[in-house]
């Protein structure tokens, strides 16, 4: 063994004096390193090696493994350095001007449909606001009407830090913050991600993207809710979408609806992405609870306003059709990249 680590050590450094530019450099690290390489094969050799000389042996071999690295690390620096210098005195010019060949790459669906649904809503006076992903409990449910212990809050259980603050489970989270910010009368949308421990399947992930949505003036109803829900729609697909209004509970909203929108995958016959109900629920709405109102610094007597928080990683299923919702956060560039080029 000692005689076949002193032939290794004298046969890298007789390599390694011919490596002078970085393919020969890898090629030393296959040869010593790689998976057949002449350390791998000496570590196999150990197994059969006496018991009592195992750990000498082995302390040996990872010596010899460490310098090999170093030195391959040394050399690496030394060629690049040496390869840095002759592209710098090199006389060959290049034409800037020229059009490159890098693949340009798309956006990511996501993207594209939040920029969508913004600019409807900019066009109709809303301004977009941006929020943090990491809030605290505060802001993600008690001033949403969401005490402690209120079981509302089993259903948008999340990760938690050790300081309290938690990955926030909905857009509404930023509610507070934005009526803080701006006072009555008020117009704004955000965007933003969402985080919950959920049971993920085609139309549930852990890590989604909403929009929220709040509009707060003298005399907002119901009637209002309903126009900008539909015009939201009616611009995003182009079409008549069917949807439906149902009762729906938030302790942030009174009274509050669940709007569904008929599933665009199977057109309304069941299948996985609806959960064969050939529903999908998108945007849950409602009038903001006075409650919720004056946490925010508004007088409720005075202002009404709805709010809404739209499922976006949803509508980018039924906008483009895409079956699983887990395919957004897959990594799956053969999905992902159909979609506008950058
Ligand atoms: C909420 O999050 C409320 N904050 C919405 C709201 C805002 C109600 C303002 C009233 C007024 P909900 O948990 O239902 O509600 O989620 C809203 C939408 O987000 C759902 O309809 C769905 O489209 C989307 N969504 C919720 N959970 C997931 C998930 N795990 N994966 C993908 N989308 C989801």
């Amino acid at each position: 063994m000692e005689k076949k680590i002193a032939q290794i050590i004298d046969n890298f450094a007789e390599a390694a004096k011919n490596a002078t530019d970085s393919a020969s450099v890898e090629k030393l690290r296959v040869a010593f390193l790689g998976k057949k390489g002449e350390i791998s094969e000496l570590m196999k050799d150990l197994k059969s090696a006496p018991s009592e000389q195992k750990k000498a042996f082995g302390q040996k071999i990872n010596q010899l493994k460490k310098d090999v690295e170093a030195r391959l690390v040394e050399l690496t620096a030394t060629i690049e350095q040496k390869e840095l210098e002759a592209l710098i005195n090199s006389t060959e010019s290049y034409d800037v001007t020229m059009p490159s060949r890098v693949e340009t790459g798309s956006y990511h669906p996501i993207t594209l449909i939040q920029r969508e649904v913004e600019d409807i809503f900019a066009a109709m006076g809303f301004t977009i606001e941006d929020y943090d992903e990491i809030v605290d409990d505060y802001h993600c449910f008690e001033a949403l009407n969401i005490p402690k212990h209120h079981p509302a809050r089993d259903m948008q259980d999340t990760y938690y830090l050790d300081n309290g603050q938690l990955l926030k489970t909905h857009t509404s989270a930023a509610q507070n913050a934005i009526m803080r910010k701006y006072g009555a009368p008020l117009r704004a949308i955000f965007p933003g991600r969402c985080f919950r421990n959920e049971a993920i399947d085609a139309c549930h992930e852990n890590t989604f993207f909403q929009m929220e949505g709040i509009m707060i003036d003298k005399d907002i109803s119901i009637s209002n809710l309903i126009y900008f829900m539909k015009t939201m729609l009616s611009e995003v697909f182009q079409r008549d979408v069917q949807v439906r209004l149902r009762p729906g509970f938030f302790p942030f909203v009174e009274p509050g609806f669940e709007l569904d929108i008929s599933c665009q995958v199977c057109g309304g016959t069941g299948c996985p992405s609806c959960k064969n109900s050939g529903w999908l629920e998108l945007c849950p709405c409602g009038m903001i609870h006075p409650n919720v109102l004056t946490a925010g610094g508004i007088d409720p007597e005075e202002y009404t306003g709805f709010a809404f928080g739209l499922g976006l990683t949803r509508l980018a299923m039924m906008k483009y059709g895409v079956k699983d919702i887990r395919t957004f956060n897959s990594g799956n560039l053969k999905a992902l990249s159909q979609f506008e080029s950058l």
